[in-house]
């Protein structure tokens, strides 16, 4: 992409950033300006409800030289420029009313307490800002100071983040990075200058208060804005689980989410369907279940509600939904019974309206859609988590009740024969030639869409080596891919049809390229960049003047909705110099975007993954600016670091304890991104049985992680029988000659765990003594939906092989044998 050298309406925050002290005298200054220019403006009732066309539309446009070619109509002829075209016929003249008050400070007073909620059947405990979840809507114009005093109530830290806002680095809201957190008990002020507008959101950013109640509507409206009814629609999602047992579930990977979602994907179920050769595909490849989302949860909200009934409107009337996704860890799909959506706006910047029948919004993204009435009926907006397995409804109008089509459940063995495609057995991605794998043009997951690709059934042969059908957006250039003819049908938003109405080419400034692969490990849950937490890189020095190219690759399995904080990026999307202005970039699994923005902050700015708990594991970076001046809001830059760092360096606590007929078999963990300190037991009924303890230390190896070199301390003791004698014989000697001392054994022991294909572990050690060993062991071999199998065998002649029944998250029911403690059944805890 070429740069232009014009400054052009692109960087809307062009106007140097000022602190509020001094920017109060040069507001008024702009304060007059404005003024008289509303002055001038200000419309005869006449000119007030005189039609304008879309105000968004810069008729100059058409004749502008577009990628160095003279056009008389840039999208002459192309499937955007007609849904464009068609969208604004369709959206007609919009009234649109002035501004006529002077700008001015706007104070809004935040009260944040504890409070019980039900949402999910069962009270538990939220955050609430002012006894309201979500936050309070916070409105404001362009050109206005805002004045937010947040009082902090909770009997811990807090910190709120103005999401996708333009403002002093000192008042972006994460803590330990841009300013300490707010103590419990005390009052903060953020205060800055409202230099832009649209639909925006704002949270919390410390530790998961998000998932429990802090996230609220943050909208700044135009000065001359339209005249048509607005909600705002904040989406979220909850969870009767304590945001912290989510995290810890996570990395801890038990299943229990994906018993919950009906999604285990176990061996009955492949076989069953037909599967059984994907699914043995997939764990050669060493992977688990796949998903779409990683947690469960209990309720869908829109505005705190899960059914939402908005009567007030009427047939023929047009209502703007300004949306933000407030959701931790859920995209949405969002659906309209009254027929098509126009999309006119994406992270509070306006883009040319397109109809789409539906579009996906990202975790942390907002989109502006207009939606009509058709008649006097109830319209359904419906709200559906990318994994489908609940939803939300917003009720436009009232009367008889029109439904939008719930979405048909995920064609999940479809989804992993997909995977396996697109894995290598080094657990990368498979570059796919010719493919446009960007900008959500290729939405691999259409594999598993029922309403794309047709309903589940046996493997079909023929799809072995092509991909099955796709669903490519509208983009006609696709058309050599088989597609299904349902999807020609559906309209969904990619990021190709966003296209901002002015130009928003970046300032000139040298250009710096940076590169970053997405990179995760979904068997420990560890996100990162590069194979790198934010604590385990240094922060990225940007020049105030330059003009930063970030070029990202998703190579996980996962989509990722990258955010930055403090400045819109352009996402070279195909439109030139009109390439859409967002904040936050979801990226698909294989995908390769390109995003561009120009340095012209100061400070340190957050570069993450919006997913609460992909964040939370490491998944970003912070941008700083060089010789930037001290933030007063952090005195002790190096305390508060190390308190950021601890988000991703934090250890889990983890374990299973058995407790059945013949004994106790356990094991707790502590782990984090790298580091894993285990500690195992095998206790016998008595000292024939034997006692025996393994502890071990040790440090994951690359991005895969399968190979675990650790050191530790054994114990064991097992009075000796000289008849007793197993499969292999007697104990007494290993498989290699040597004296196995099972009767006495303390020593050290050093050895290397590597995860094999089929996810088999293979442990080679070596004890003080000179004795090795060698062992293959699985765990959680998902043989029904709560059914696991493990087993065990190493050339000490020790064999073991069990089974657990999961009942609930903590408890299953166990069986197993053991070459020491022979035959047992009971109960085993799982945390
Ligand atoms: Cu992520």
């Amino acid at each position: 992409m070429k740069l232009v050298k014009e400054k052009s309406g692109a960087n809307k925050k062009d106007a140097s950033r000022q602190t509020p002290a001094q920017i109060s005298p040069v507001f008024k200054t702009a304060d007059m300006r404005d003024m008289k220019m509303d002055d001038q403006k200000q419309p005869s009732p006449a000119e007030a409800s005189k039609s304008m066309a879309m105000p968004m539309t810069d008729k100059n446009d058409s004749a502008e030289t577009m990628g160095g070619m003279k056009m008389d109509d840039p999208y002459a002829g192309d499937a955007l420029a007609q849904n464009i075209r068609k969208a604004k016929a369709n959206l007609g003249p919009i009234k649109i009313t002035s501004r006529t008050r002077l700008p001015r400070t706007v104070r809004y007073d935040l009260y944040v307490t504890d409070t019980t909620v039900t949402y999910g059947g069962k009270p538990k405990r939220a955050i609430a800002v002012n006894g309201s979840i979500p936050m309070p809507t916070l409105t404001f114009t362009e050109g206005d100071t805002a004045e937010i005093y947040v009082h902090n109530k909770l009997k811990e830290e807090t910190a709120l983040h103005w999401h996708g806002l333009f403002l002093p680095n000192r008042y972006d809201g994460v803590p330990n990075l841009t300013q300490m957190p707010i103590k419990p008990g005390a009052t903060y002020l953020y205060r800055f200058p409202i230099i832009q507008h649209g639909t925006h959101w704002y949270h919390s950013h410390s530790g998961l208060q998000e998932q429990i109640g802090m996230y609220g509507a943050f909208i700044m409206n135009k000065r001359q804005e339209w005249d048509i009814p607005t909600l705002p629609v904040v989406l979220s999602e909850w969870t009767n689980m304590k945001p912290e047992e989510v995290n810890r579930s996570l990395h801890a990977a038990t299943d229990w989410f994906s018993i919950k979602k009906g999604t285990t994907q176990s061996y009955a179920e492949a076989i069953g369907s037909g599967n059984f050769k994907t699914k043995v595909t997939n764990e050669w490849k060493r992977m688990n279940a796949m998903d779409v989302s990683d947690v469960y949860y209990d309720k869908f909200l829109i505005n705190g509600k899960n059914q939402l009934e908005q009567p007030q409107f009427k047939a023929g009337q047009k209502v703007r939904l300004r949306i933000a996704n407030g959701g931790a860890s859920s995209y949405f799909w969002l659906k309209y019974a009254g027929g098509k959506m126009t999309v006119v706006a994406t992270d509070g910047n306006d883009v040319e309206p397109v109809e789409v029948d539906r579009l996906i919004i990202a975790v942390s993204e907002t989109y502006d859609v207009v939606v009509t009435i058709p008649d006097d009926k109830s319209y359904e907006f419906l709200v559906t988590p990318e994994d489908r397995t609940k939803s939300a409804s917003l009720w436009l109008g009232s009367g008889q009740k029109v439904y939008a089509g719930k979405m048909p459940k995920l064609k999940y063995f479809a989804g992993m024969k997909m995977m396996n495609d697109m894995m290598d057995m080094h657990g990368n991605m498979v570059q796919m030639d010719g493919m446009q794998m960007q900008n959500q043009i290729m939405d691999m997951n259409t594999v598993m869409y029922p309403e794309i690709t047709g309903p589940e059934k046996p493997e079909a042969p023929e799809s072995k080596t092509s991909m099955p059908a796709m669903q490519m957006g509208n983009d006609k250039s696709m058309s050599g891919m088989n597609m299904a003819p349902e999807s020609a049908d559906i309209v969904t938003l990619n990021y190709t049809m966003l296209r901002d109405p002015n130009k928003t080419t970046l300032p000139q400034g040298p250009v710096r390229e940076l590169k970053f692969d997405l990179t995760g490990n979904m068997n420990r849950y560890v996100w990162t960049l590069d194979n790198k937490t934010v604590s385990e890189s240094d922060k990225i020095l940007i020049k105030k003047g330059e003009n930063l190219r970030i070029i990202l690759y998703n190579n996980s399995m996962m989509r990722h909705p990258m955010h930055l904080h403090g400045h819109d990026f352009r996402v070279l999307n195909g439109q030139g110099d009109h390439a859409p202005l967002k904040n936050v970039l979801d990226i698909m699994p294989m995908e390769r975007d390109t995003i561009e923005f120009a340095a012209t902050e100061s400070g340190d700015w957050f570069f993450h993954c919006h997913i609460l708990y992909h964040m939370m594991s490491g998944m970003g970076r912070i941008f700083s600016y060089e010789n930037s001046p001290p933030n007063p809001e952090v005195p002790d830059p190096k305390l508060a670091q190390r308190k950021l760092f601890w988000d991703d360096r934090m250890p889990h606590l983890m374990g299973r304890i058995g407790l059945e007929s013949n004994g106790s078999d356990g094991q707790v963990m502590l782990s984090n991104t790298r580091w894993n300190a285990i500690s195992t037991w095998h206790l016998g009924l008595d000292a024939k049985m034997g006692y025996e303890s393994e502890t071990m230390i040790g440090r994951y190896i690359g991005r895969n992680q399968w190979l675990f070199p650790y050191v530790g301390f054994d114990y064991h003791y097992k009075q000796f029988d000289p008849d007793e004698k197993n499969i292999f014989g007697s104990d007494y000697r290993n498989m290699f000659g040597q004296i196995s001392n099972k009767e006495n054994r303390h020593t050290v022991v050093a050895g290397l765990a590597y995860t094999l294909p089929m996810l088999v572990v293979a442990d080679a050690r070596i004890d003080g003594n000179g004795k090795l060993r060698f062992q293959l062991g699985r765990e959680d071999i998902p043989l029904t939906s709560r059914l696991r199998m493990n087993f065990m065998i190493n050339t000490d002649k020790e064999y073991a092989a069990g089974f657990r029944y999961i009942v609930n998250k903590y408890f299953a029911l166990s069986t197993h044998y053991d070459s020491d403690m022979g035959f047992g059944g009971g109960l085993t805890l799982t945390y």
